[in-house]
């Protein structure tokens, strides 16, 4: 009803406005049934609760404080083909992949929110990061976890690896404060979780990346992310992986 409600404001204010066109925003939130977090403290899930606690919406949260084992037992009773943090249910729907878990909220719930306008050249930097977190950054930087716990790196590798990846976002900063440009959006927070996993898990060395550490700084006095600690990781981390003992090395990689 509210969509027809817009649709048809705009049509009488475009029958009307003969002066040239300007942006009329069309786009209402729809009504937001119950949104729940099944959550892992530490994880991917982490994302969706800041989320959350940066749009001020409501949501539940469930997770066994410090028993990983039992958190994900919850998961794999609501969600037994893919048993992952986060797994979210907004109704009746099963939603996985933090990326489409975060765009679904925003379109649906916050239309516009944590995100740059559409025409601005901010807009597609924040879709390639918010889409880069997963689909190359941690997926690069935890198949190096997986690879180099049992061959520590030598030589850095002819494929784009982790150092190559973090070197990316790194002078991405160099030039802009967030990941979402000018201003911070929910690309931002796709990106904490592989840049906190590269560099605490020392796949990367971490201190060769300074707006990397600038950016965590801010990310890190936001309220809205300190709410989520607060509520998802209430006693630190919990189930903590063991560090690289020898990061990747660093400079050219064969054949640059
Ligand atoms: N690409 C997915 C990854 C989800 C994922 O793998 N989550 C991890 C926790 S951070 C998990 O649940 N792992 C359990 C497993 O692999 O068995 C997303 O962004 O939501």
């Amino acid at each position: 009803m509210k969509h027809i409600l817009a649709a048809a404001a705009f049509a009488a204010l475009a029958a009307c406005n003969t002066a040239p066109a300007t942006p009329v925003a069309t786009t209402i939130a729809m009504p937001m049934p119950e949104i729940t977090i099944y959550h892992l403290e530490g994880r991917r899930s982490e994302r969706i609760v800041w989320l959350m606690e940066e749009l001020n919406l409501p949501y539940k949260l469930v997770f066994t404080r410090g028993d990983l084992a039992k958190s994900m037992a919850a998961i794999r009773a609501v969600n037994p083909g893919m048993p992952v943090a986060p797994t979210v249910t907004v109704g009746a729907e099963v939603l996985t992949e933090s990326g489409a878990i975060i765009e679904t909220i925003i379109n649906r719930y916050a239309p516009g929110k944590l995100t740059p306008a559409l025409a601005s050249a901010d807009y597609s930097q924040h879709l390639i990061w918010m889409h880069h977190a997963e689909g190359s950054l941690a997926s690069r930087v935890i198949a190096d976890y997986r690879v180099w716990m049992i061959n520590p790196p030598k030589e850095r590798s002819r494929l784009v690896d982790s150092e190559a990846e973090v070197q990316f976002a790194e002078d991405y900063l160099a030039k802009h404060p967030w990941f979402g440009g000018a201003e911070f959006s929910a690309a931002d927070i796709m990106m904490v979780f592989p840049l906190n996993f590269a560099m605490a898990l020392n796949i990367v060395d971490k201190t060769r990346f300074p707006k990397i550490n600038a950016w965590k700084a801010k990310i890190e006095a936001r309220p809205a992310y300190q709410r989520m600690l607060a509520k998802a990781r209430p006693d630190g981390m919990v189930g903590n992986l063991p560090a690289l003992p020898v990061h990747a090395p660093s400079g050219p990689r064969p054949g640059q």
